[in-house]
């Protein structure tokens, strides 16, 4: 689905994004793949975008260069230094680090190009679609400038209705993935910095006027109906809109204001089979209006908090979950393909999850898509991680775009019940300012599912067995999230059993992470870190204590499968691993995958622990 002019205009408001319109939905449109083989320079000083007194060329109205004019066939007395038609492909969508080794550390801009033939069909728009690119992408067609977009794992595109050409459309594209001070994410992460486009490219054709976004939940406040908005776009904007579940019977039709937005509801009875874990229904919905239809499949169920409990349509659960980077660990690089999906998500099964946290960045929307059809509850995220610039107002901007590309893109699934906004960020005014802010906004764009954050513990002075969640931020948050190491940066194992928690808030206490590095293969005495015996250790300790915990709803431990980070340093151990996976980077379990399955399963017939 497209979303409205008016939300773009917003976004450019915020100067964080110059994209006409956001398409979003994509996968229940019919599209136009621009995937494949792009041709590629590698670019690590620029010189295809700035001349030689550092202006950008395509700053001024005549460019004398920049690789983004694609100059073809040139004849022998011109001066042009680079050649797209003669340069390697890269392979889209794909990080650029997995395909080539000398790219494997590469942090710079690299241009992509594809040529492509479009034949224009009467009374169609059509919008240039990037489902991601990493970071900042500049994007140019035919040599004009589109705009560009900040932010490396949200979708964004740009209206290209008479922009094309029947054959040989030049399509440019410059990503750029050198980390910022001042980004979303900032300099200092842990995971590795994957470059390029990263996820699908395409055309989107829609008629004149569209559906440019549909958001229908069941209500949250009285789910005896079904609730949405419809939003067209385009010239004839006050149609009647017709929302049908046709496998309830259940029909709606009303007319768009003369702003294209119309809101409906529906009356549903005993025969809605709500979205569970247990029994992930989904229904195909479909939001026609004379000029367009589009049609999806949407799981309803309710997600809420009230004392010490997530009620899930209204009964208590319990979240068995596991968080998840965006990385096959056996094929190496991002992930992006509904395969990588069904493999990450299958071992979450496998763990007997319910429940899997989406850590630290949205994550492409198989993900979510497959969620919904096997029946696990998600936690997606923003990456505003560790310590980001909580004073500079286009970090927050960029913040903000990037929650908006993320709930816009996600809200119809049944799946998705936390939107978290942080991760371990530094308690100061300006920061509960800023993380207040995002919670404000993700409220507003969907009144119907929990906010958070993983927030860190600390210690008490006084007491050195005592730790302590007291995060003023906490006052805003629907849970009580936060991420622990008792037992790997905060002493041995052997600590656990004597750690007393001082919780601040009465809220539902899920632990975003706990864990411990081990090789797979390694073996050794308990007390030896990096050994698969210290990890599942660790595990058996941390349950115990866990359960003991008061309010504690649910957990998601850090991780389920090694991860490359450039942090990770131990020759023969880490190598550029992060070694806390439950699966190692060959595709083995180690110990403690079978720990946290047994308590698991335990869990699956249970509501409390
Ligand atoms: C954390 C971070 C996570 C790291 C993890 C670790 O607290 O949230 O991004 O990768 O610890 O392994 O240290």
């Amino acid at each position: 689905m497209i979303r409205s002019l008016c939300l773009v205009l917003l976004l450019a408001n915020l100067g964080a994004v110059d994209a006409a319109t956001i398409v979003n939905h994509i996968l229940s449109r019919t599209h136009i793949s621009l995937d494949g083989k792009w041709n590629y320079i590698v670019d690590p000083y620029d010189s295809g975008y700035y001349d030689y007194r550092s202006q950008p060329y395509d700053a001024v109205p005549q460019p004398t260069g920049g690789y983004f004019q694609d100059r073809r066939n040139v004849p022998a007395t011109d001066l042009v230094e680079y050649n797209f038609d003669r340069s390697a492909t890269l392979v889209v969508p794909r990080d650029w680090n997995s395909q080539d080794s000398r790219l494997f550390y590469y942090e710079g801009a690299v241009w992509y190009r594809r040529l492509f033939d479009y034949s224009a069909a009467p009374h169609t728009r059509v919008f240039l679609h990037f489902s991601a690119a990493n970071y900042q992408a500049d994007v140019y067609l035919n040599g004009e400038k589109l705009g560009r977009h900040t932010g490396g794992f949200t979708p964004f595109d740009f209206e290209v209705t008479g922009k094309l050409k029947e054959h040989e459309n030049s399509l440019v594209v410059r990503v750029d993935n050198r980390r910022i001070a001042e980004g979303v994410p900032t300099l200092n992460t842990d995971w590795w910095n994957y470059g390029g486009l990263t996820r699908e490219v395409c055309l989107v054709v829609v008629p004149e006027t569209f559906v440019a976004d549909a958001v229908v939940q069941l209500d949250r406040k009285n789910p005896a109906q079904i609730r949405g908005t419809v939003q067209l776009a385009g010239p004839q904007l006050q149609q009647p809109v017709t929302v049908t579940v046709p496998e309830l019977r259940l029909s709606a039709t009303v007319t768009a204001d003369a702003a294209g937005r119309a809101e409906f509801s529906l009356p549903v009875d005993s025969a809605l089979q709500r979205w569970s874990p247990e029994h992930p229904r989904t229904y195909e919905v479909v939001v026609s209006c004379p000029t367009d239809r589009l049609a999806e499949r949407i799981g309803f169920r309710t997600i809420e908090v009230r004392g010490d409990n997530i009620l899930l349509n209204g009964q208590s659960v319990f979240l068995r979950g596991v968080c998840l980077h965006e990385e096959n660990p056996v094929r190496g690089g991002r992930a992006y393909s509904p395969e990588d999906a069904r493999q990450l998500l299958g071992w979450a099964k496998e763990l007997n999850c319910n429940f899997v946290r989406l850590a630290h960045y949205p994550h492409n929307e198989y993900m979510a898509r497959l969620a919904d059809e096997m029946g696990l509850l998600l936690w997606e995220e923003i990456p505003v991680y560790w310590t980001i610039h909580w004073n500079d107002p286009s970090t927050l901007a960029n913040a903000l775009q990037q929650l908006e590309e993320l709930v816009t893109r996600d809200r119809n699934r049944a799946s998705v019940i936390v939107w978290s906004v942080a991760n371990e960020t530094p308690v100061s005014a300006e920061r509960t300012a800023f993380l207040r802010r995002l919670v404000e906004r993700a409220r507003e764009l969907d009144g119907t599912r929990l906010v958070s954050a993983a927030m860190e513990v600390h210690k008490d002075p006084a007491d050195g067995n005592t730790r302590i969640v007291e995060d003023p931020f906490g006052a805003f948050t629907d849970l009580l999230s936060f991420n622990e190491y008792v037992g790997w940066y905060d002493g041995n194992i052997d600590r656990i059993g004597k750690v007393e928690w001082r919780l601040k808030y009465d809220k539902p206490v899920v632990i975003t992470e706990f864990g411990a590095d081990a090789l797979q293969g390694l073996h050794g005495p308990e007390t030896a870190r990096f050994t698969e015996e210290y990890q599942a250790a660790l595990y058996r300790e941390t349950i115990g204590m866990l359960r003991k915990l008061p309010h504690f709803r649910g957990t998601t431990p850090w991780i389920l499968c090694d991860f490359r980070s450039p942090k990770r340093n131990l020759p023969q151990v880490q190598d550029g691993w992060n070694r806390k996976g439950l699966v190692g980077e060959n595709g083995i379990k180690k110990s403690a995958f079978f720990v946290l399955k047994g308590f698991y399963d335990e869990m699956a017939g249970a509501t409390k622990p």
